[in-house]
């Protein structure tokens, strides 16, 4: 009813609707009318209400609330299950609660900030308010849990695509689960999973993506490695458009894998990778080394060619990988 209402009030602005007329379009009476005008006002919409000649919608808030995002997405399937929040501690642990209660593949949360963002072994995740992307999606693959780092892979092509088309910026993907703008971390990628022995119940790929974070507000350690998509576009961002980019993309890839298998997926990954033909410095918990990124195969294992020309195969999950030759993520 919410989304009906913005609509109308939407497509007349900024000509005023009357209460009436709004009533009679959508078949409910002048009080429904006026109760839901409340509530779109108390979620930050700004709804003028003159005398005699209706409602004018003035101001839409930059939140990602789910009428904006329903609004612009254009998928069929992924996103329909979305829930939003102002504050949270992860919209991974958001998912997951919905995953174990049964949500629909392809649900969606969303959050203003996170207060306990994650990155990778326990690492912390800086989300402010307003100022970034953080969202998660629950799939319900058919891999073995072995192919759990394809989803990483997958989501990565569909976030670089979705961010570079934006004039001026050109990211790429760095394995396994960064993209990076100018050398700096733009967008990290988390993928965690349920599984049993030989199947997969869900995953859940968790996305930040730093939008409009003021250098003042980055903490001064990451103020070196860390860039917003807003330092480098050279055009406005809207949050909302750009995650219904992100899941239209999502869903479109996903649905090649279902269909065609992976090879698609790993030839537009190659393309937008920028460790491929690199030296790398790789970093587990038992071992570092140095060696050539040569390739990625259909498990998303990144195979390093080291020094004394033997071929290591690199999973996710357990390891940092570092540019051999600068310091940092700079690549
Ligand atoms: C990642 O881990 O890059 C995965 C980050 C995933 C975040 C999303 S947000 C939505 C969902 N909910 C969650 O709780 N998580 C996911 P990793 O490769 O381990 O990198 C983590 C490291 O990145 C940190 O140790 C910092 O050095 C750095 N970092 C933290 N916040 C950052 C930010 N906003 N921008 C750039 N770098 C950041």
């Amino acid at each position: 009813m919410r989304g009906k209402i913005l609509n109308i009030l939407r497509a007349s602005a900024p000509e005023p609707v009357s209460g009436e007329e709004l009533a009679s379009k959508l078949g409910v009476s002048r009080t429904a009318i006026w109760k839901n005008i409340q509530a779109l006002k108390e979620e930050g919409y700004q709804i003028a209400a003159l005398t005699k000649k209706g409602y004018v919608l003035e101001n839409i808030p930059d939140k990602l609330l789910p009428v904006e995002i329903a609004q612009q997405l254009k998928t069929k399937w992924l996103g329909h299950e979305l829930h939003y929040v102002d504050s949270t501690g992860s919209t991974n642990a958001m998912c997951k609660t919905y995953a174990n209660e049964g949500c629909t593949d392809g649900t969606v949360c969303v959050a203003e900030e996170q207060t306990g963002g994650r990155g990778r072994l326990s690492r912390g995740w800086f989300s402010p308010a307003g100022k970034g992307l953080w969202f998660s999606v629950v799939l319900e693959p058919p891999f073995l849990p072995e192919e759990a780092p394809k989803c990483t892979l997958l989501a990565a092509v569909a976030v670089v695509k979705a961010v570079n088309s934006y004039k001026g910026v050109h990211a790429a993907i760095k394995w396994p689960n960064d993209i990076l703008l100018d050398g700096k971390k733009l967008v990290g990628i988390l993928t965690e999973m349920s599984a049993e022995f030989g199947h997969i119940n869900y995953v859940v790929i968790g996305t930040g993506i730093n939008v409009c974070v003021p250098k003042e507000m980055v903490p001064p350690e990451l103020r070196d490695s860390a860039i917003s998509l807003a330092d480098k576009a050279k055009e406005p961002i809207n949050r909302v458009e750009l995650l219904a980019k992100v899941l239209a993309n999502l869903e479109e890839l996903y649905e090649i894998v279902l269909k065609q298998g992976f090879k698609p997926i790993l030839a537009l990954w190659r393309n937008y990778s920028t460790t491929l033909g690199k030296m790398v410095k790789v970093i587990a918990p038992d071992t570092t080394y140095v060696g050539k990124a040569l390739d990625i195969n259909e498990d998303g294992i990144l195979l390093v060619q080291k020094e004394d020309g033997t071929i290591a195969e690199v999973l996710a999950g357990d390891v940092s990988i570092r540019s051999a030759l600068g310091k940092g993520n700079k690549y």
